[in-house]
């Protein structure tokens, strides 16, 4: 282009100094020896490429676009804390009653609870026997029918049988061997302590040759053959 510019202008600067000088343009033709005609060449060829120019400057912001699709939902989270202890609640109605439980193991009917003293064990049986088969009972269990042989033995025997709401047991006194000749149970004699009863023994019907307790703590002589509940002492030494 400059290239182009530069010829144009060469070649209006020679018209013009052509015309100053012949005046005519015959004078062309006759001063075709000194004066040059410059007639432009062909067009050359194209120039190498340039360099790359430098980066421009950044453009303005643009302004915002559109809103996105809503994102997928995220993983779920990890467990929280344990909160607070609540307050007390109130105390509840109460509960129906529960169902009739089984029934227990059977007791032993004959037992009911012994007495002890320093060396004996007293033990109640409440089984109507004959006298001969309650110191069966009594002999079976390593002791006898029991031999109240002083006062502190004999109240203990009659708190016993009054505790257990009785009125008479039979105890180890007869007279079987040899009437009005009574004899403890281990076939020790009686001594001078006795607890009988105003008129005993009174050997009625010609059959009372054995003895009962009553509640009172008094003897009386009664038939062998009633049946009646008992009370059986031990030695602890033989227990
Ligand atoms: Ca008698
Ligand atoms: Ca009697």
């Amino acid at each position: 282009m400059k290239r182009d510019l530069v010829f144009l202008v060469t070649l209006i600067s020679l018209a013009f100094l052509s015309l100053l000088r012949s005046g005519y343009p015959q004078h062309i033709a006759e001063e075709s020896c000194s004066v040059q005609i410059l007639v432009p060449g062909l067009k050359g060829e194209a120039g190498e490429k340039g360099e790359k120019g430098a980066p421009g400057r950044p453009g303005r912001v643009g302004p915002p676009g559109e809103k996105g699709e809503m994102g997928d939902k995220g993983q779920k989270g990890s467990i929280g804390r344990h909160g607070k202890i609540g307050p007390i609640g109130s105390k509840g109605e109460k509960g129906d009653n529960g169902d009739i439980g089984p029934p227990g193991p059977n007791g032993d009917p004959a037992v009911a609870g012994v007495r002890e003293t320093d060396n004996k064990i007293y033990l109640l049986v409440k089984e109507e026997k004959r006298y001969k088969e309650a110191q069966l009972y009594c002999h079976g269990r390593g002791g006898t029918l029991s031999m109240p042989k002083d006062e502190t033995a004999n109240n203990l025997i009659a708190s016993y049988i009054n505790q257990a709401g009785l009125t008479r047991v039979f105890i180890g006194i007869n007279d079987l061997e040899k009437e009005g000749n009574f004899v403890y149970s281990d076939r020790s004699p009686m001594q001078t302590f006795n607890k009988w009863r105003s008129g005993e023994p009174n050997n009625a019907y010609d059959e009372e040759d054995c003895v009962e307790m009553v509640a009172s703590g008094g003897w009386n002589d009664v038939a062998c053959h009633i049946t009646m509940y008992f009370v059986c002492e031990f030695d602890k030494e033989n227990v």
